[in-house]
């Protein structure tokens, strides 16, 4: 991105992204290296202080009294210019115009607010009131603050951004060391048939966990813009295969439907991403979260894999035919013993890809071995 580059606009609330999907988009709009935080940044240091809508429509023009109407093109030193007057400015939902200048926002007073100060309080409630996202510029405190939904973030600077951020990183290297340690033995197990409930807990705890913390990183890209971008492809780097690997793992161990219990790997996949950072550190929890009973002996009973994550290691394999020949044979063993004329029983397997399938996964089994 150019330093001059505009953000997507983030919209307003009530939209299917959620308060928090909104925050995301507004912080992205407001991220270093778009025109709106440039434009911010000079308000700051011109000591004006300023409060910007971040969209328009009937509801905003209701609460606008006084002022010019301008709907000029937005830029940057513009911003700064206009924030010398008193009163608000508006922008288009877009976030390409400068609608309005001067204005007194006159939002409803009986909506609550803690703010202090008449120009944050209005700051909060108009966010409250339009759903748009609105920015205040303190001229007494020196900082920015961005309203959305009910929430307040102050805008800090990219440093102090990147050296929480480069923390995260350095915890989700070990994460990722410590997951390529328990997948490495779990396919060491496959291949041995040795599987324990336990070993494939512990895989999706990881998987689990270095997605979480990855999650964490990608929202400081977020507010990072283009400051971000070295951690961004730092963070790509890492976590490239984690998401695919967790539904493999899911869709290779998630348990047959009983009378009693029954999981879909998109139930397990969301009980995982639904427990708290407590639940997943026990081995039980997250055995449950898989679709097991949880219980002390369930972690230690063996279980086989379907077959789908060893598969997706075998080069250039489309995905309908692992699912295939998972069907067929049913489980990893009988693909391991299943010879170049018993994989070409499935439909869609020729010679060449029996062939290249036996040695994929023979290659698997042999490197696994010596591991
Ligand atoms: P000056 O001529 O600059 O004194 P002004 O009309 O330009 O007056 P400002 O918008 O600069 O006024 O506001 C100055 C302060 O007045 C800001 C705030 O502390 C106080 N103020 C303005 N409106 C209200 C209000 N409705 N309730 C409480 N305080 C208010
Ligand atoms: P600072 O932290 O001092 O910048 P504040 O919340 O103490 O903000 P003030 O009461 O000092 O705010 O008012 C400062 C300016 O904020 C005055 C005016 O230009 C703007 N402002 C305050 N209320 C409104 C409003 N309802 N609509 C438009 N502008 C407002
Ligand atoms: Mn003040």
């Amino acid at each position: 991105m150019a330093a001059n580059d505009r953000a997507s606009a983030p919209g307003k609330s009530g939209g299917s992204a959620g308060t928090d999907g909104l925050m995301r988009a507004s912080l992205s709009a407001v991220a270093p290296g778009t025109a709106l935080r440039d434009g911010l940044e000079r308000v700051l240091r011109g000591n004006t202080g300023g409060l910007i809508v971040l969209g328009s429509d009937k509801t905003v023009e209701g609460l606008c009294s006084g002022g010019f109407v301008l709907d000029v093109e937005f830029t940057a030193t513009r911003l700064r210019e206009l924030c010398k007057l008193d009163g608000g400015i508006v922008l288009s939902s877009d976030l390409s115009k400068i609608l309005r200048a001067g204005v007194q926002l006159v939002p409803d007073p009986t909506i609550p607010t803690e703010e202090t100060g008449t120009r944050h309080r209005t700051a909060d409630r108009v966010s409250k009131q339009v759903g748009f996202p609105v920015v205040s510029v303190s001229q007494s405190m020196r900082l920015i603050a961005l309203y959305v939904d009910g929430q307040r973030r102050v805008l800090e600077d990219s440093a102090a951004i990147l050296s929480r951020a480069n923390q995260a990183l350095a915890t989700l290297e070990r994460y990722k060391l410590r997951l390529d340690e328990v997948a490495g033995t779990l396919s060491a197990l496959e291949i041995e048939d040795l599987v324990t409930v336990r070993d494939v807990s512990a895989v999706a705890q990881r998987l689990e966990m270095v997605r979480r913390i990855a999650t964490e990183i990608a929202e400081y890209v977020v507010e990072l813009g283009t400051d971000g971008r070295l951690l961004a492809l730092q963070l790509d780097e890492l976590i490239a295969g984690v998401e695919p690997e967790r539904e493999l793992v899911v869709r290779d161990y998630v348990p047959e439907p009983t009378a009693k219990r029954s999981r879909t790997v998109d139930e397990a996949l969301a009980e995982l991403d639904a427990l708290t950072h407590a639940e997943l550190l026990e081995l039980p929890t997250v055995a449950r979260a898989l679709g097991y009973t949880g219980s002390p002996e369930t972690l230690d009973s063996a279980v086989s894999p379907r077959g789908f994550r060893l598969l997706a290691k075998v080069p250039r394999l489309p995905g309908a035919i692992i699912d295939r020949l998972v069907e067929h044979f049913g489980g990893l063993q009988k693909l391991l013993a299943a010879s170049v004329d018993d994989l070409q029983t499935v439909d869609g397997v020729g010679e060449a890809r029996a062939r290249s399938v036996r040695e994929g996964l023979s290659r698997l089994a042999e490197s696994s071995i010596l591991e």
